[in-house]
Formats: C-alpha cells, structure tokens, sequence
C-alpha cells in the first residue's frame, strides 16, 4: 500500500504478463507512454521447442521483434522482407529421412534471418546461459531498453489432447496441424518443478500495476500462472492487477482462444475471461463492442473498463495503455 503522494504517471513502473502477437503490441504501446526501463515483461516459455535442434522462443521472438520494429507484420511472427532458402533447401533430406525421424522436417517455418536468433539462443545455452540471460542480450541486440524475462528458466511446455493426434506438443497443434483440431486439454509439463524466471517475482511484487496482456488466458497466460510462486505473487497484487480481454465480440483477434475457452467450459465473452481471472485481477479492460458485458463483469468482482481495445496501430495501442495506466 503506497504510503507516499501518488507518483507521477511517467514514474510509475508495470510489470506485463505476456504470451505473443496481443503483447507485443501492447508492449509497444506502453514504451509510447512510459520509459523502457519502467517496463518488465514477463513471457510464457510454454511454447518453446527444440526444432533442427534449435532452441526455438516464439513468444520472446514475437516481443523482441515487433517492439523492434521488425516482425513481419501480416504473418505476425518472423521477421519482415525474410527469405526461406534454408528451409527450401532441407527437401533435398526429406527423402533420405529414415521413419520416425524429424529431422528436415518443414512445417515449422524458419526464416533465413530468424535463423540468427535460434542460433544465438541455441550456442549460448548450450555454453550454460540461462534463457533469462540470453533473452537480456538478444534484447539489448536488438536495441530494446525494456526488461524481457522468462516466466522460468526450466522446462516447462504445453501438450495439448486431441481426437485425432493424442497428446501432442503445442508447436504441433498450433503450427502443424493449424491450431485446426479441437483441443480437449491442455497440460503443462514440468509445471509442479518450475521455480519462477530470475526477477519475475520481484517485478510482479515491486510494479506500481501488473497487466495481464490481451493474450491467450489458457495457453499463453495459463503456463505463466501455473508456476506456484508466481500464480501467489499476482493473486497478493490482485487489487493492482488489471486484465485486458482477449475476447472481443465473443472472438479472439487472433488464434485458437475462443475455441479453446469453449472446449475449457468457459463462456467465450469478455465476462467468461473474468470470471476465469476472477482470483487474480480486480480490474478488466473490455473493448467498446462488449459494452454491454460490463455489468457482467462487475458481477465476477472485476471492475470493468471499456474502451477500444483493437490495437491495429501504435497510435491505438498507446491510447489503450494510457486508458490503463489513467492517465487520460
Ligand atoms: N507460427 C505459425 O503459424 N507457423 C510457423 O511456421 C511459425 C514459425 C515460427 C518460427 C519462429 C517463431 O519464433 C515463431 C513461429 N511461429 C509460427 C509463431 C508461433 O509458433 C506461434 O504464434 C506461438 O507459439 C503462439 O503464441
């Protein structure tokens, strides 16, 4: 409880919890509004993968590379102007490739220029780094003042159930199979043995407000809140803690999280997401075409915020992160 006079808004500190595209952009549209150095990300791990034997971040990647002003901006993940000859070039292997094996594999798009990126993460891991240290370098690499941890340093990932493919890893269902299949669970592996990333406990408790980024609530956010310490460090901030609704118009933005809430039993709306975050934020941002919603999720025990919240432009984004941090 702040015990001081209210600091001036550009003093004040966030700490953002963030799966990919949803972040990023708001990510982007608090470093319009607040210093870089008042900004901690805290990012969900759960989607890595081991690809060509390459340790592969994508939601790191998506943050560093949009707030670098370099993500391809219609596929959303990759970088803009990339060329594809690497990967073209492993056909020559696919017919060489013994059953079972996934070596020249291809469905797991990797840019030539991307490829960088996975070779320095892949290299400095393999010289013991952590992911949090590596993530530090490939940030100031890519000139970002802000502070980009991992929600951990151990292994943890989603596997997701299907029908028709059993228990799959996430990259699989996302990326394979085009997030396409219906999913009946989801799971996050080493989530019992996974400390919090350095740091990210310390953000969550220190932060002037923790944002819960317009992300996917199941498996973007989810793996972040199945990490104990980190799940008790948010719910202590509860009363600082705002939500930004991924659901808008009873649709996601962007990839399989109306499907997903719909399959989890949860009401695909902004009021079905507070009422999923009801233990974790007291405050929920909802976009003007859910106006209507407010009153429901005020009866969670959220209260609401409706504004717009499409962030198709920087200019968007940083009103929506003015709207939260009230300074408008
Ligand atoms: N997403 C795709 O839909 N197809 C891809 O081929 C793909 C490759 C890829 C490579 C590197 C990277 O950092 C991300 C990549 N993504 C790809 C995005 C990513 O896998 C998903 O959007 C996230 O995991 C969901 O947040």
């Amino acid at each position: 409880v702040p015990t001081t006079s209210p600091s001036p808004v550009f003093d004040r500190t966030v700490a953002v919890l963030c799966g990919g595209v949803g972040a990023a952009r708001l990510l982007a549209g608090l470093m319009d509004v607040l210093p870089a150095a008042s900004i901690t990300a805290i990012v969900n791990v759960a989607d890595d993968t081991e690809i060509h034997g390459l340790s592969i971040s994508p939601d790191i990647d998506t943050i560093v590379y949009t707030l670098a002003g370099a993500i391809d901006p219609e596929r959303g993940w990759g970088l803009a102007g990339e060329s594809w000859q690497a990967l073209a070039a492993l056909e020559r292997y696919e017919g060489v490739r013994p059953p079972g094996s996934s070596a020249a594999n291809r469905w797991f798009g990797l840019g030539d220029k991307d490829l960088a990126t996975h070779f320095y993460r892949t290299q400095r891991l393999a010289e013991g780094a952590t992911l949090t240290a590596v993530t530090a370098e490939i940030a100031t690499a890519w000139g970002l003042g802000l502070t980009i941890l991992p929600m951990t340093n151990d292994r943890l990932r989603t596997f997701v159930t299907t029908a028709q493919f059993g228990r799959i890893p996430f990259q699989e269902f996302f990326v394979r199979h085009r997030h396409a299949i219906n999913a009946l669970s989801v799971e996050f592996e080493g989530a019992v043995a996974a400390s919090p990333g350095a740091a990210v406990v310390d953000a969550i408790t220190t932060a002037d407000l923790v944002i819960i980024a317009p992300s996917n609530p199941l498996v973007s956010i989810g793996p972040i809140l199945s990490i104990d310490a980190i799940r008790t460090a948010v719910e202590g901030r509860r009363a600082d803690v705002v939500a930004v609704s991924p659901i808008i118009a009873g649709k996601a933005l962007k990839g399989p999280a109306d499907h997903m809430l719909a399959s989890a039993g949860i009401e695909v709306s902004a009021a079905g997401v507070a009422a999923h975050y009801r233990a974790v934020a007291a405050t929920m941002v909802i976009d003007d075409l859910d106006a209507e919603l407010a009153s429901a999720v005020a009866a969670e025990g959220l209260r609401p915020i409706v504004t717009d919240t499409v962030m198709t432009s920087r200019e968007r984004a940083a009103a929506l992160c003015r709207t939260i941090l009230g300074m408008t």
